[in-house]
């Protein structure tokens, strides 16, 4: 049994920073679990683009308002606290945090903690000025 607390995960290795979001991780692969879980908040006014080549990801919205872009057919959706969609597809798609967006995602397979500074597939853009 794993048992962590977000206080003993915050400001250490698996507090993940990106321009636009910083991700917790829970589970990594070298957990052994087979899929890895994050805690990411998406900062506020910040748009992101993601493909993940290789991973499929569950999310499910706990705290702000913002909205998913699915780029493959244009649709956008609404994201705020309750909102769950399943990247079944590899879909290319923009994530944009309106407020701080808080997330719980699930990888497969699982990341190992280095993806977002690599090419794994995961794409920070820009982070759009707040007004
Ligand atoms: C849904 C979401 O927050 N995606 C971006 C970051 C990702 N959760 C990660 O790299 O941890």
């Amino acid at each position: 049994m794993i048992v962590r607390r977000l206080e003993e995960i915050e400001g250490g290795e698996r507090d993940v920073r990106a321009p636009t979001f910083h991700s917790r991780r829970f589970l990594l692969s070298d957990d052994g679990c087979g899929f890895s879980f994050h805690d990411t908040v998406l900062h506020a006014g910040s748009e992101t683009y993601i493909w993940y080549r290789h991973h499929l990801e569950a999310v499910y919205c706990v705290g702000g308002e913002g909205e998913l872009e699915d780029l493959d057919n244009g649709e956008v959706h609404p994201i705020r606290p309750g909102t769950f969609y399943a990247l079944t597809g590899h879909e290319r798609h923009y994530l944009r945090a309106i407020t701080d967006l808080r997330m719980m995602c699930v990888f497969s397979p699982p990341l190992t903690g280095r993806e977002v500074h690599d090419d794994e597939g995961v794409y920070p853009l820009l982070e759009r000025s707040s007004t």
